[in-house]
């Protein structure tokens, strides 16, 4: 799906502002609260979560429905285009209504989603409602406990008569983040002429020094009396034409290509003509290949350094933070750290755009999280994810394809592989298949593991490259590093058979900021840094290790429940972007690592 331009065919509005706001009471269907202004609204600001703007528990931990309006003009000029109503993403699930009338539903919080509005604008004033759905359950990604026993919230007791008297409808989530919701994302109306471009695919091929870029133009809508055929025209960073083409669909040859290479990024345009359409599409030539235990960009061999993140702050929660965004770049880059997962979702794509000019390597992850903690006694059978995931897995392939940045595909991070490895490997491999079959890129695919009795799993073996997230020295033998420094080296032993890239894509301790030990103990500052050393001294043991990702690249919100103090303390950083010890550390560390070449 391509993202909103502006160019000389088509305009952009983007309704970014200040919109009226009201939680559900359990009538807002029953009574219409679309067709009509929302009686007593609140103000609250798009895109952001609305949870943490206003004060109170009531919207704070809301559970259910809620309904967003903005009152919209169209200019007039604009009617005779396609005007298309686009949202960056809605989280969980969504209903759009233009003037009363229903013009879109959508499910999935972290995914773009849009519709052509033209049948319902009307001249002057339009009502735009959006009623947002924050429930997860067994059949949402993420996931949600509905009977709801809380992950790392506060157990029930085991006593019916107390849990009916106490609970009232709430959300319990099966993830450790919180559950922030509402318009996260950018909304924005778009034009395009009616026989307009739809999609571009652009898959670079790099060999002997010379890159043919293989392209396709989806092209739609009205054809009126002849729009021409397609032209598209590559040009390099300065603005230099570097080939053409004629056709919907063809090969062109760049000869000696400025590579996309991790920190020093390089992006080619490819811009695409089609009767009275045109659209600028960015690309980078870089190739991506595993070769035994390697794991190749631009045939070097390449070590990740850096971080699970969330996208999480302050007042916004987990709507977008553009200024944050530059900013945790901008900290990864002075830490020497080169890549990051979207631990545990799609991030905006103008997250994505700045990795693509930033050169900073993405592992890419859908909203899989939670198949895992409470469903082990009824296991796979018990929840009802499996379309939606696939839908999932299409479209963030077909929003993210053409990213150099984007490395890796994850299709989940910690399911259960190993309670019930039968319908693991029954439940994931399709899913496998079908991520290497949406991407023309075909990039290495994967899944996240979670600390568990490996040698059971019979999924994670037949990933492309392997990743798991390692908890010794905190939930496994927490406070005793030289355990957890023999567990870890034991388990190294057991995946270095496989002969497979292998990366550990978590592990941290929670840190208070601030907390300070001559001698470090857990939640102090120095016991991180020591947490860190001692798993880092094993990892560079290993030859087939091909990198190392912090978790938190800083702390985030979570549920309350005994488990948390304020939120997951395990950033590198502070919820503000302050550095705790440990990020001076792996500062010191990843300067001396090199980004190609680590391991041999
Ligand atoms: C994990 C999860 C992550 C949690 C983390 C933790 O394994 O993947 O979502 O936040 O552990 O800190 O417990």
């Amino acid at each position: 799906m391509l993202y909103p331009k502006i160019n000389d065919a088509r305009t952009v509005m983007d309704l970014s502002g200040i919109w009226d706001f009201k939680l559900d009471d359990g009538k807002g269907f029953e009574e219409k609260w679309m067709e009509e202004p929302l009686a007593d609204p609140v103000q609250v600001a798009v895109p952001a979560s609305y949870n943490d703007q206003i004060e109170g528990v009531g919207y704070r931990d809301h559970c259910g429905w809620a309904f967003y309006q903005k009152e919209i003009e169209i200019p007039k000029i604009l009617l005779s285009q396609r005007v298309v109503l686009r949202f960056g993403a809605v989280t969980h699930s969504a209903k759009v209504y233009l003037n009363g009338e229903l013009v879109c539903e959508h499910q999935g919080g972290f995914l773009p989603f849009e519709a052509e509005i033209n049948h319902l604008v009307q001249p002057g004033k339009n009502l735009l409602c959006v009623a947002v759905d924050n429930r997860v359950n067994y059949s949402t990604l993420p996931i949600g406990n509905e009977v709801g026993a809380a992950f790392f919230g506060s157990d029930l007791p085991d006593i019916p008569s107390v849990n009916e008297t106490v609970q009232k409808p709430h959300n319990a989530p099966n993830f450790d983040f919180f559950n922030y919701a509402g318009i996260n994302r950018p909304v924005k109306i778009y034009t395009t002429p009616k026989a307009y471009i739809r999609d571009i695919v652009l898959v670079p091929e790099l060999k002997d020094g010379e890159a043919k870029v293989h392209y396709r133009v989806e092209c739609a809508g009205d054809a009126g009396e002849d729009s021409g055929e397609v032209t598209v025209r590559f040009f390099d960073e300065e603005g230099e034409e570097a080939a053409c083409a004629r056709g919907s669909e063809g090969t062109v040859l760049i000869e000696n290509p400025h590579l996309w290479q991790p920190g020093n990024a390089y992006l080619y345009t490819a811009k695409a003509e089609y009767g009275e359409d045109m659209y600028e599409e960015k690309f980078g030539v870089r190739s991506i290949e595993i070769r035994g235990t390697q794991f190749l960009i631009n045939g070097e061999p390449f070590y990740f350094k850096g971080f699970g993140k969330h996208e999480d702050s302050e007042v916004h929660g987990r709507g977008i933070n553009e200024p944050m965004n530059v900013k945790d770049l901008s900290l990864m880059k002075w830490l020497g750290a080169n890549s990051f997962r979207t631990s545990h979702y799609p991030y905006a794509e103008e997250m994505l755009d700045l990795c693509d000019r930033e050169g900073i390597v993405v592992i890419d992850e859908t909203t899989a999280v939670g198949l895992n903690f409470g469903w082990n006694d009824e296991g796979y059978a018990k929840f009802h994810t499996k379309e939606h995931h696939e839908q999932v897995i299409r479209d963030l392939i077909a929003r993210d394809k053409n990213h150099p940045c984007v490395a890796v595909w994850s299709i989940a991070n910690e399911p259960d592989t190993e309670k019930q490895p039968q319908a693991a490997h029954d439940y994931f491999m399709p899913l496998y298949h079908l991520a290497h079959e949406c991407d023309p890129q075909d990039r290495p695919v994967t899944l996240v593991i979670c600390q568990n009795d490996y040698t059971r799993d019979i999924t994670a073996p037949e990933m492309d490259i392997i990743c798991a997230n390692r908890y010794y020295g905190w939930y496994v033998f927490g406070g005793d590093l030289d355990a957890a420094e023999r567990a870890m080296r034991t388990e190294m032993k057991y995946w270095e058979k496989l002969g497979k890239p292998w990366m550990l894509t978590e592990y941290g301790a929670d840190t208070v900021a601030g907390l300070h030990k001559a001698t470090g103990n857990m939640f102090s500052e120095e016991y991180q840094v020591d947490y860190y050393k001692t798993i880092n001294k094993v990892l560079d043991e290993c030859g087939f290790v091909v990198g190392e990702h912090a978790w938190n690249f800083a702390d985030f919100a979570t549920i309350q429940g005994t488990l948390r103090v304020d939120g997951n303390k395990k950033g590198l950083f502070t919820r503000e972007r302050r550095p705790k010890l440990a990020a001076h550390y792996f500062r010191h560390r990843w300067h001396e690592v090199p980004d190609f070449g680590y391991k041999g």
